[in-house]
């Protein structure tokens, strides 16, 4: 059983979001999500338009997702892995390298992100064309 985790706001979930999922399942057998707490979203000057409980649900709801827990520090992945015994972290490739440090404990994979979709491109499109 290959475990592979990743984190993540995923507000107003769209097929950027799927699409990363879907190749995260693809790295194992089982996918945990660590999904960021509200709080945390300040934290990382993001405010959600979903609060958590939706956010989560919707993960909840994907095929590829098998486990959402929330993400409420920065510092929490390194025991996150360990605690759920997770052997690939993963992430979109705007983070690439920013968690290399990880690799000593589990593969450490960066995806290419999607592009011409995010979550800001929505919000700014929806605001222009109102
Ligand atoms: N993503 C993607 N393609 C997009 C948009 C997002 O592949 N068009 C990926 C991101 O690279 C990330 C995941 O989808 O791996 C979730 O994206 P966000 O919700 O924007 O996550 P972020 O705010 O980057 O939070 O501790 C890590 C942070 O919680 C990551």
């Amino acid at each position: 059983m290959k475990r592979v985790i990743t984190y993540g706001t995923f507000d107003l979930l769209h097929w950027g979001h799927i699409r990363l999922l879907k190749r995260a399942k693809e790295q194992g057998d089982y996918l945990i999500v660590a999904l960021s707490a509200d709080e945390f979203n300040e934290i990382k000057g993001k405010k959600a338009y979903h609060p958590y409980e939706e956010r989560r649900m919707m993960l909840e709801a994907i095929r590829y997702v098998d486990l959402v827990i929330p993400e409420c520090t920065w510092g929490q992945k390194r025991s996150d892995i360990i605690k759920y015994q997770a052997d690939v972290f993963l992430m979109g490739d705007d983070w690439v390298n920013k968690f290399d440090e990880l690799s000593d404990i589990c593969e450490v994979v960066y995806l290419p992100r999607t592009e011409g979709i995010s979550t800001s491109k929505i919000k700014n499109d929806l605001e222009i064309n109102k």
